[in-house]
């Protein structure tokens, strides 16, 4: 139904069963018929997502199709990101947490601290250790089994979230071994999924300039798409707020699309903004919170077959990460303990965050908070343990 409004704008209003919606840009309407039919959006529909000045009617649709599949549920965990080293030759502009080998501020864990570290720093049992580190030219394949098999030894029970498709790559090069037996040995050592970095941007003009000696966008992709058909589920995440622009972000995200519609391995998508300090494009000023509120809203609309949208507090702050629980995001990732990608590009957010805080935030924001493990099954704690629905 159109309705005329004062100054002769149209505005076109959607009937849902419980809502209508109202939004101030013409161009949102036919969208909108999409998403309430449930009808897949198109590479041009993500662009007017994008390029829509009416930002919160955006984020109505894209809270409209997270309340349709979650309701009010919103899926927290507790975790504790391990980062093994961050000596890296990759050198990408991104980034400022990977340094040369030697240099100030390098360092890398022996086993026994890499494991002394997964067991400091919080009193509830977490449920994942998240493992990402830098591109080391000489640490061998077997450092990274060993830190595994070690840490399953230890605990059993901890879900191992390690090594993303950058890493897995560069290590089967290091090991001159196929991915697929890259991938076989890590499972046997006890790795459990896999986490979403190293996507960045996938289009070849941005990913020369971002992260040029990385793994390109198609292997990420089909390293993904292995891992998925071996059995593993993982995540994916985009670094957006840089130099791509909107035609990159829609490019990447129906990407991702068309490998969850062949494999449905992917858990959840976290869009990243990035942090421009102690990198060298730092002259690039920070997203805002708006820019960041759209983000997580156009990927739960354009992402229609995964079923989770991350808000990850480390990285939006945790007052826009709890706003983003109302565009489209339903989970808000976990307590970390100690973040170190993040602080080292200039976050000011805290390093970890209690259970209890992270239920405040959800329950603020009007959601229902649930404890899940990284395979977002509910978690039930007694006092110093926990049990996994299964
Ligand atoms: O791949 C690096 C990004 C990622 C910067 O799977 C930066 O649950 C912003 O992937 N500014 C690693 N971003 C972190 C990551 C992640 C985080 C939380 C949860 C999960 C998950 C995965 O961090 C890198 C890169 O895209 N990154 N430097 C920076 N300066």
């Amino acid at each position: 139904m159109w309705n005329l409004k004062a100054g002769g704008q149209y505005h076109r209003r959607v009937m849902t069963e419980r809502h209508a919606f109202q939004n101030n840009d013409p161009r949102l309407s036919n969208i909108a018929e999409k998403v309430m039919a449930q009808e897949r959006l198109s590479f041009e529909d993500g662009v007017v997502l994008y390029g829509s000045a009416d930002v919160l009617a955006v984020g109505w649709l894209a809270n409209h199709v997270r309340e349709r599949m979650h309701g009010d549920l919103t899926y927290f965990n507790v975790n504790r990101h391990i980062n093994p080293t961050n000596v890296c030759v990759a050198a990408c502009r991104l980034c400022a947490f990977g340094k040369k080998k030697g240099t100030e501020g390098s360092y890398t864990m022996a086993l026994e601290e890499a494991w002394e570290t997964a067991a400091s720093g919080y009193s509830e049992a977490v449920t994942e250790f998240h493992i990402v580190g830098g591109l080391h030219p000489d640490l061998p394949f077997e450092y990274f089994l060993d830190l595994v098999t070690g840490l399953k030894e230890r605990f059993p029970k901890v879900h191992i979230k390690a090594f993303t498709m950058v890493e897995v790559a560069f290590l089967a090069k290091r090991a001159k071994l196929s991915i697929r037996e890259t991938l076989e040995k890590m499972k046997e050592a006890g790795v459990d999924s896999m986490p979403g970095g190293g996507a960045e941007i996938f289009a070849d003009r941005v990913r020369h300039i971002i992260c040029d000696h990385k793994i390109d966008g198609g292997e990420w992709l089909e390293t993904a798409k292995l891992a998925h058909q071996m059995g593993f589920r993982s995540n994916a995440t985009m670094l957006y707020g840089h130099i791509e622009n909107d035609e990159d972000r829609v490019d990447h995200l129906l990407k991702l699309r068309a490998v969850q519609d062949e494999t449905g391995g992917f858990q959840t998508f976290i869009p990243l903004a990035f942090h421009p300090d102690n990198t060298p494009l730092d002259h690039l000023p920070r997203t805002t919170g708006l820019t960041d509120l759209r983000q997580v809203a156009v990927s739960r609309l354009l992402l229609d077959n995964f079923a989770h949208i991350k808000a990850y507090w480390q990285m939006m702050t945790p007052k826009i990460a709890q706003i983003a629980l109302r565009f489209g995001a339903d989970d808000l990732d976990g307590t970390v303990i100690e973040e170190k990608i993040y602080h080292d590009a200039g976050a000011t957010t805290p390093q970890g965050m209690r259970r209890e805080e992270l239920t405040r935030l959800i329950r603020a924001a009007g959601r229902e908070p649930v404890e899940r493990d990284t395979l977002y099954r509910s978690v039930t704690r007694t006092e110093d343990s926990f049990m996994v629905a299964v």
